[in-house]
């Protein structure tokens, strides 16, 4: 450990040129980036560290706004078997002359950034200098929901995902297959095969519909997994009696050992290393889509929360010994989508929507805090008037028409306990089923020289996932 260390500071000196009296300064960051899929990891990523690259917009960093931080600079990554996180590629899709979004990742990346930093107070006078790594992990929030299921036997599991394909139409599919699937009669790889594709594809409607329930993981994000039995299974009504070579027994082994080689790995060498981290949630998206999607994002943050809950008792602590989060910040993001005058609304929102999970999960250890961001502002505000109402509106490029336009989002309750309660009773007149589901294309040059790039409070949430270190 220590010889890696000091390799790692020696190549900083070579790569840099710096100092040679620079020294690490505590051990790195392991900061965490999760959330569902397209909740915003990457753009939150590649926003954040063309920010500090920049050394510009930042000014809620204390560290920055004291002008402790010398120098900022991309570095190694420390674990050699886990992908880089492709930092240039998408500030490049963001940047490019008719900038886009980045593209879909999959699966767990990592980035070291280094910051020169002048220590504060009396350390600062004494040491001069000094380094302080942080490791951005990216890894999806699919992920986490697997950890339930280490409690959760081949029936449990079962049980409560055949609930959910029985109540919606879209599990129509798998559910006819099921009628046809007999788990006692001898196993065959085809019928293996088109119950996990079937499920699949259940899984995959079920994301884009905005159901956030979305067990096992990597159905969705297979990776280097894709095809391999430890994800050719799909789940059973359960049986009294199944003999061994049955198809039944063999979902149930290929269940387990999806537990055993894919959940249980990422949680030890991973998960369990973290020590701050960020919950992107795309929480205007689940509520335009309606209240069963919303009452499913709660019960999802719920088993999300799990994930970090500490003690004797918590899942993580019975089957590893890790690091413990010590902070963690939930953030709705993609706040400019809404006017100013409605973020305190949204944090509201997402601070009860956490609360509450926080409540139902039991979970109490790390510190806490929900705020609403943005991580690549791609709107200005404009009022509008309608019917001789003037409205506050958001203006920006329409993703699919590219054409200019300014739109009334809609408006979030001022009480998010009527938004939680419409949603538990899965109310038909929903009151925000008229929000704008619009999606904005990102702003052209948004990253100026010297200046950084436009967000909505992602120095605030620097500050308060990392700021207290610098
Ligand atoms: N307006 C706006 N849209 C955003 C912002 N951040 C993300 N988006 C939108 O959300 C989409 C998903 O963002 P990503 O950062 O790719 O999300 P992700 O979580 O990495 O998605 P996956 O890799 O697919 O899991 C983008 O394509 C944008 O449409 C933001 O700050 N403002
Ligand atoms: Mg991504």
């Amino acid at each position: 450990m220590i010889s890696r260390i000091g390799q790692s500071v020696f190549d900083t000196v070579q790569s840099t040129g710096q100092n040679i009296n620079d020294a690490l300064f505590g051990a790195p960051i392991r900061l965490g980036v999760t959330g569902l899929a397209r909740s915003g990891k990457t753009v939150f990523i590649t926003s954040l560290v063309a920010n500090l690259l920049a050394g510009g917009r930042m000014p809620q960093l204390n560290a920055l706004a004291q002008g402790r931080v010398e120098l900022v600079f991309l570095q190694q990554q420390p674990d050699d078997t886990v992908a880089r996180f492709d930092y240039e590629t998408h500030l490049g899709a963001l940047t490019s002359p008719t900038p886009c979004w980045p593209e879909n990742t999959k699966g767990i990346s990592q980035l070291r950034l280094t910051l020169r930093i002048r220590p504060e107070g009396f350390l600062g006078g004494l040491r001069g200098t000094v380094l302080q790594h942080i490791d951005i992990i990216d890894y999806p929030g699919e992920w986490l929901l697997d950890l339930t299921l280490l409690e959760k036997s081949y029936e449990e599991w079962s049980a409560s995902a055949l609930a959910n394909v029985d109540m919606r139409d879209i599990g129509a599919d798998y559910a006819t297959l099921l009628a046809q699937t007999d788990g006692s009669a001898a196993f065959s790889e085809q019928n293996a095969k088109a119950l996990a594709t079937t499920y699949g594809r259940y899984l995959t409607q079920a994301r884009l519909a905005g159901f956030p329930d979305l067990t096992p993981g990597r159905f969705l994000l297979p990776g280097d997994l894709a095809g391999s039995p430890v994800i050719t299974f799909g789940p059973l009504r359960s049986l009294d009696k199944a003999s061994k070579t049955s198809l039944y027994r063999e979902m149930r082994r290929r269940y387990d050992a999806y537990k055993d080689k894919v959940v249980r790995p990422f949680f030890r060498d991973h998960f369990s290393k973290i020590d701050r981290q960020i919950v992107l949630i795309d929480m205007l998206d689940t509520l335009a889509t309606g209240p069963q999607a919303t009452k499913d994002l709660r019960n999802s943050l719920r088993d999300l929360l799990k994930a970090f809950r500490t003690g004797r008792n918590s899942i993580l602590s019975k089957f590893f010994i890790g690091n413990r989060v010590e902070k963690i910040l939930f953030a709705a993001t993609k706040a400019d989508h809404i006017p100013q005058s409605q973020h305190k609304d949204m944090a509201a929102l997402i601070q009860a929507f956490v609360d509450d999970a926080a409540r139902a999960a039991q979970f109490s250890g790390a510190q806490t805090a929900s705020m609403a961001i943005a991580s690549l502002r791609s709107t200005t505000e404009t009022e509008q008037t309608h019917n001789g109402l003037s409205l506050e509106c958001v203006r920006g490029t329409d993703l699919e028409t590219g054409k200019q336009v300014a739109v009334f989002p809609g408006k979030l309750p001022q009480n998010p306990q009527s938004i939680l309660s419409e949603a538990e009773q899965a109310i038909d007149n929903w009151s925000l089923s008229d929000f704008s589901t619009l999606k904005f294309a990102p702003p052209k040059d948004a990253l100026r020289a010297g200046e950084g790039m436009a967000h909505i409070r992602l120095d605030q949430a620097a500050q308060f996932l990392f700021g207290d270190k610098l």
